[in-house]
């Protein structure tokens, strides 16, 4: 009888589906985070962060998430950093051992993290108790194909949630791989509002699962960049006290202290973050670039090689490197060998971006800790990057990438993943081509006349800059095309150019520059090749394009050599059969070598509304951004009923009598 209990209560809930009477979701709840313990031996069948298992039925996994104003080093947190157990306390957020104003989701940086499998329903309601504040949040790396308008792009696939309003996502977590998920309202992110999905399959059909033995949730690591105060006081910026946009620390997860990159401290005492290993074990270890600033990040761990096994959640064919270089919105998947002496090894993050001097350059340490072993590490460092260390890097600055120089690129990861819309070997049916940099106000009429209200943000130098693709600055629409594309006037588009690309409208005042709603439209199943090229000169910045609602194969990336420009790279590509040259790996955020650029194509089987930006989260709130809209309306799914609407109000006014 107790035998069969299980088996009642499973078709009981199956019908209720089925004539759709409403869920108790309640019963689905799951927590903000789970231990190694609790994930590998899970204590009630509904919980959704677990071992997959071959044919199992897919989880509904409800989230309650609270958007609010909070603090570091609050209340919460006791006498930390002082006291290191304090700074465990629930809801005390540590970060640097600063205290500041800090916007959080269930009081926690970064937030919960989603640990499901592929299939599984994700449903989060999402509470709006900031003050004055409005916000969404974006699933990055989730197709959400079915579901467009859950991409949680304000102003392009829904309206911002108001405070006091709830807006319940929902969606089918049915691409695998370790996902990001982060504000994409303002600077929300660089302020707190950010965490980790993974979406797992069972270790049997990873197509990499025989190179580890265990993937764990305390294994999924966001690197943040961490700065002093709320992310609104360097924008635009002030131009006497603190121009530019540079971090002045990183977190691994929740802490890490603030320090020079001697690894002399030059902060509170925050304890490191700890990673703990088993001898012996192979380990997958999920690394996502949680950055917001201009810099990116070289990862390496002292005395153990990093196999690398997935970027952005596609796997690859495995490659061995001793550090790589992850920037704002990507993701790599790296197994990690337990097999040196059980003990305490340095994980060292270096900054790679431009600082304003070599003492500011931003470093950051943590734990990697045998379990059994509790070796104490005090000594400062030796830094113990690849290239440092006489070993190979993966994602390089400035590496010869068509000649194999300097480390492995992107563009030479090998997916293993077959090509099934053929993309590589057919011409594409559109090639965009989109340079991207700043245009400098130095240059221009002064932005501060009588009635101009560009955007700027400041950099040193008193430079006022604003950032720009094909000369155009991104501006959001009065209401989101892909729910109320009949509400927005045709006007606010940038008019079609005779290239059929997007240009600034004649009227514009200004030469070579305009904020408009930049849109190109792409025809549903098109093969696209898109070629970005960083037009700016030579520097430490390599900007991150991330695709939403696809991943895309790197054709091709390298910085201009021998007069090459973006147009000549562009026209060569159509022309080369890539099918000759090995498969290359899919992803979703791509680093664009700085004065250089990054060819990608992709099938547009996805209908709908897609942005494709800069993740350095200063360019994206000054323009560097398109929209691909995909399809036209009736290709995608109309939004469900009741759906929130937004939009300007200015009726016409007449006079009466
Ligand atoms: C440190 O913090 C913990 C947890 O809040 C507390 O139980 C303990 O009494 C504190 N120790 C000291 C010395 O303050
Ligand atoms: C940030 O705050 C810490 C802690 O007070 C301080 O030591 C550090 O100098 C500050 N850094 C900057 C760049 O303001
Ligand atoms: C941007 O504007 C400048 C100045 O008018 C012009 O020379 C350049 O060709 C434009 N670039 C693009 C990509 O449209
Ligand atoms: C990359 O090249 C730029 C421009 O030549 C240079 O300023 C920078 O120092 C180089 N960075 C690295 C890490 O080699
Ligand atoms: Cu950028």
């Amino acid at each position: 009888m107790y035998l069969y209990l299980p088996l009642v209560l499973f078709i009981t809930v199956t019908c209720l589906v089925s004539t759709l009477t409403p869920l108790n979701l309640e019963s689905y709840l799951q927590p903000d985070r789970i231990t190694r313990q609790e994930f590998l031996t899970p204590s009630n069948r509904n919980q959704c962060a677990r071992e997959c298992i071959a044919e199992e039925a897919p989880k509904i996994c409800y989230y309650k998430w609270i958007a609010e104003d909070y603090v570091t080093l609050g209340p919460a947190c006791g006498n930390c950093p002082a006291n290191v157990t304090a700074c465990d306390a629930p809801q005390c957020v540590v970060a640097n051992g600063y205290e500041k104003s800090i916007r959080t989701i269930n009081r926690m940086v970064p937030g919960p993290s989603i640990q499901v499998c592929l299939g599984d329903r994700i449903i989060v309601d999402l509470q709006n108790k900031m003050a004055g504040n409005e916000l969404a949040i974006h699933w990055h790396g989730v197709f959400q194909k079915g579901t467009q308008y859950m991409d949680g792009v304000p102003m392009l696939t829904q309206c911002s949630i108001l405070e006091g309003d709830v807006f319940r996502y929902d969606f089918f977590a049915n691409n695998e791989g370790t996902l990001y998920w982060h504000s994409h309202d303002g600077l929300q992110k660089l302020d707190g509002i950010q965490g980790s999905i993974v979406v797992r399959k069972p270790k049997s059909t990873d197509l990499n699962g025989d190179t580890y033995d265990l993937d764990v949730p305390d294994h999924t690591l966001l690197i943040l960049d961490w700065i002093n105060t709320t992310a609104g006081e360097r924008f635009p910026g002030l131009l006497q006290r603190l121009p530019g946009q540079e971090p002045i620390t990183f977190l691994l997860e929740d802490r890490g202290p603030t320090m020079l990159s001697s690894g002399q401290l030059i902060g509170p005492p925050v304890p490191y973050k700890e990673v703990w290993v088993e001898s012996g074990k192979r380990f997958r270890l999920r690394l996502l670039g949680g950055l917001c600033t201009v810099t990116g990040v070289e990862f390496s761990i002292e005395d153990h090689d990093l196999t690398v096994i997935a970027t952005d959640g596609g796997p690859i064919k495995p490659v061995t490197v001793t550090s790589f270089v992850i920037y704002s919105g990507e993701r790599y998947d790296v197994v990690v060998n337990a097999n040196q002496n059980p003990g305490t090894y340095w994980i060292h993050m270096k900054g790679l971006g431009v600082f304003p001097s070599p003492d500011e350059e931003v470093y950051q340490l943590a734990l990697l800790r045998y379990s059994g072993t509790n070796e104490e590490r005090n000594e400062v460092p030796r830094y113990n990057g690849g290239f440092a260390r006489g070993g190979k890097v993966l994602n390089p600055q400035n590496a010869t990438c068509a000649e194999g120089e300097g480390g492995v690129c992107v563009s030479q990861l090998v997916a293993s993943i077959p090509d099934k819309h053929n993309v590589l070997d057919r011409k594409p049916d559109e090639n965009i081509v989109l340079g991207f940099g700043f245009y400098n106000y130095l240059h221009g009429p002064n932005p501060f006349n009588r009635g101009i209200y560009d955007r700027f943000f400041v950099v040193p130098d008193r430079n006022l800059m604003n950032s720009v693709m094909n000369n155009i600055s991104f501006i959001a629409p009065p209401s989101p095309p892909l729910s109320q594309g009949r509400d927005i006037p045709d006007d606010v588009y940038c008019p079609i150019g005779r290239s059929g690309f997007p240009q600034c409208p004649a009227s514009d005042t200004m030469e070579g520059f305009c904020e408009c709603v930049h849109l190109f439209r792409v025809p549903l199943g098109a093969n696209v090749q898109i070629v970005m090229g960083d037009v700016t000169p030579a520097s430490d910045l390599h900007h991150p394009f991330h695709l939403h609602g696809y991943d895309f194969f790197v054709i091709a990336m390298d910085q201009f050599r021998n007069g090459e420009t973006l147009d000549s790279i562009s026209s060569n590509l159509l022309e080369t059969n890539l099918k000759q040259s090995s498969l290359p790996a899919r992803k979703d955020t791509i680093a664009v070598p700085s004065n250089g650029y990054a060819a990608i194509r992709f099938k547009a089987d996805n209908p709908g509304f897609w942005f494709l930006h800069c993740h350095f989260m200063y360019h994206l709130a000054t323009g560097m951004a398109v929209v691909f809209q995909v399809g036209e309306e009736g290709d995608w799914p109309p939004v469900p009923p009741n759906f929130p609407k937004c939009g300007s109000y200015q009726p016409t006014v007449s006079l009466e009598g």
